[in-house]
């Protein structure tokens, strides 16, 4: 395969550092740059492994940074992006949605305008932009998201993840930068910052904290295991496809009462607690503005070009998961928000 210089954003994240290891390691050949801010998402401790690597380069800063993203460019002569950066959490969205605007959207388009203007026509590689199902909107009880369906986000999450979805097409039809989007479903596994459902349901466990479940917990998501999503990602970047989006999903969905009996009932098992106890914390709390009812996805598109299919069932994923945080539980007390501890115990109970 020929060489590559490849800009990976957002790669102290979760699914960011997923992505980093998995490719430095089975790409010794290719070089990469990693951009990041360093957000409260953002943890180097979910790379240690790769500081040593000769392939693997950190730089501090923000993807709204147009000189230092045009530095990247030259210094390391980058022909392809992986572009993760982005603030995640549909929550925060609603709290803070202009945050959400400038990184996902306007940062979006600086790494556009960066990638045109160095690279001036002499396209070899492409920008591969990670993107959600979210910007689809919301399902009924059946039904699922292919590729064409309309864009129909509801929160300011998903309006600037949809709005820099639809930059990265328009550059490409404007300007000719070939491009990748793929549209993932919800994604868990190690790793992944407490304030998403399934680390945070597992944190709460482990320590006793009430376990704030939104609604009366009959939201659907369709969870795929982080790995899945990153060798779907390989197949796809590593292929000659260009301006193409691919769907990913998990094809395991789950309500979330569900779900979270099944993460309470593992742990029960792993840490040797009785009765079904951990059930007890469950607190139904107000709903979330805006609570998307149900998101499945439609894979077909990328089983059908590449023969890609999840390999992780939703209970094994699981297991593998709450293995993984009992093990590492020190990675939950050093994750950079010092007051992770007091903001989740303050929202549990409201
Ligand atoms: P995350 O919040 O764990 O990580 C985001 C990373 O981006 C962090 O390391 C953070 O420091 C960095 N970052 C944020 N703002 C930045 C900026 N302005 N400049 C540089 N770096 C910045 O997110 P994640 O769950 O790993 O998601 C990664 C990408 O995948 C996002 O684009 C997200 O929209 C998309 N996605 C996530 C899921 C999911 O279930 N988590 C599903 C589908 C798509
Ligand atoms: O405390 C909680 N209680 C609860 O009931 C939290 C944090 C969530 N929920 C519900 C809301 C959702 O229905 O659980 C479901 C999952 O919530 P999140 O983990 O916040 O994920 P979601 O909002 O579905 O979005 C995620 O998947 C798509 C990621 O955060 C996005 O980045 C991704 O694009």
């Amino acid at each position: 395969m020929q060489k590559k210089n490849i800009l990976v954003t957002g790669g102290a994240g979760f699914i960011g550092s997923h992505l980093l290891r998995y490719f430095v390691n089975k790409y010794a050949g290719f070089e990469f740059i990693n951009l990041d801010k360093l957000t409260y998402a953002g943890n180097l401790e979910n790379l240690k492994d790769l500081e040593k690597k000769n392939n693997y380069h950190f730089i501090k800063g923000c993807i709204t940074d147009t000189a230092l993203v045009n530095k990247i460019f030259k210094s390391y002569s980058i022909d392809n992006i992986i572009h993760l950066a982005a603030e995640s959490h549909v929550d925060k969205s609603i709290t803070d949605p202009q945050k959400f605007v400038k990184t996902n959207v306007i940062g979006t388009i600086n790494l556009l305008e960066c990638f045109r203007n160095n690279i001036k026509n002499n396209f070899v590689g492409k920008f591969y932009h990670v993107s959600t199902d979210e910007v689809y909107g919301s399902l009924g009880k059946s039904g699922f998201f292919t590729e064409n369906h309309c864009y129909n986000p509801n929160s300011p999450y998903s309006a600037s993840k949809a709005s820099s979805d639809h930059f990265v097409r328009a550059y490409s039809k404007t300007y000719g930068i070939p491009y990748i989007i793929s549209n993932c479903s919800n994604n868990y596994g190690s790793h992944q910052f407490p304030e998403k459902l399934i680390p945070l349901v597992i944190y709460n466990v482990m320590n006793n904290i009430e376990i704030p479940v939104y609604g009366d917990g009959s939201n659907i998501r369709d969870w795929i295991y982080v790995n899945d999503h990153i060798e779907a990602i390989d197949i796809i970047f590593n292929s000659e496809k260009i301006n193409e989006t691919y769907n990913i999903g998990g094809g395991c969905e789950s309500n979330n009462l569900d779900l979270v009996y099944n993460i309470c009932s593992i742990l029960d098992t792993r840490l040797g607690r009785k009765n079904d106890i951990s059930k007890n914390l469950i607190r139904f709390v107000t709903d979330r503005l805006g609570h998307d009812f149900r998101y499945a996805i439609d894979s077909s598109k990328i089983k059908r070009d590449f023969g890609w299919s999840p390999k992780k069932s939703l209970f094994e994923g699981l297991e593998d998961t709450v293995d993984w945080y009992i093990e590492n539980h020190e990675w939950f007390q050093n994750i950079k928000s010092g007051s992770y501890k007091n903001y989740y115990l303050k929202k549990s109970i409201k």
